[in-house]
């Protein structure tokens, strides 16, 4: 029951957890912003490529594709209900946490925060609300049925703590230059 519910929870969020980490491995070259600046502060940030972004989206939408064909092992085994991923939705999953991400860079900009500058709970939430809302726009009836009250409540607790837990073992692996 637990297993299965945070299993689920979990699998169905992956396509939108992935995208972030990839743009770390992948990112550089052209910022998306162009080096364009708003009242003296950059539209996004350098920490905003079109590499990053482009790679960690086709990265969400691959993975979830991957998950599809071992899920109907991967629910035996946890003796778990796993979400499948129609294209609309992982593409709405993967995409929708970059631009998530964009979008708090944005915020963070507009606050005076200079890249890298960590703010919590934004940081933390970002891809996830930006997951959610692209996913609901590009496959409403899967994004409804996919994310119960149940499974959405595992997400808003588990997703700040894997965030901070893979971030702080990237700035250790020296992947990342901040631990947030
Ligand atoms: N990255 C990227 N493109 C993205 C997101 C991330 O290229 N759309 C890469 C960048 O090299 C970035 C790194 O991943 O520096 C870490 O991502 P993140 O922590 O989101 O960016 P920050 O550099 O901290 O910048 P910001 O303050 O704007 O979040
Ligand atoms: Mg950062
Ligand atoms: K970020």
């Amino acid at each position: 029951m637990v297993v299965s519910l945070v299993a689920g929870a979990l699998w169905a969020m992956l396509p939108a957890y992935v995208p972030n980490n990839v743009a770390v491995l992948a990112g550089g070259g052209r910022p998306i912003d162009g080096g364009r600046t708003v009242d003296g502060r950059r539209l996004l940030g350098d920490g905003k490529t079109w590499r990053g972004t482009a790679a960690g989206t086709v990265a969400g939408v691959a993975l979830a594709m991957g998950l599809d064909a071992v899920r109907p092992g991967a629910a035996a085994a946890l003796g778990a209900t796993l979400p499948s991923f129609p294209l609309r939705a992982a593409v709405g999953l993967a995409l929708g946490a970059m631009l998530g991400d964009i979008g708090a860079s944005f915020v963070k900009r507009r606050l005076d925060r200079e890249r890298g500058a960590a703010v919590p709970g934004l940081d933390q939430l970002d891809f996830v609300v930006g997951a959610l809302a692209l996913a609901a726009l590009l496959a409403p009836s899967w994004t409804l049925s996919t994310f119960s009250p149940a499974r959405l409540a595992v997400i808003l607790v588990a997703t700040p703590l894997l965030h901070v837990t893979t971030n702080v073992g990237a700035y250790l692996l020296g992947l990342k230059s901040e631990p947030w």
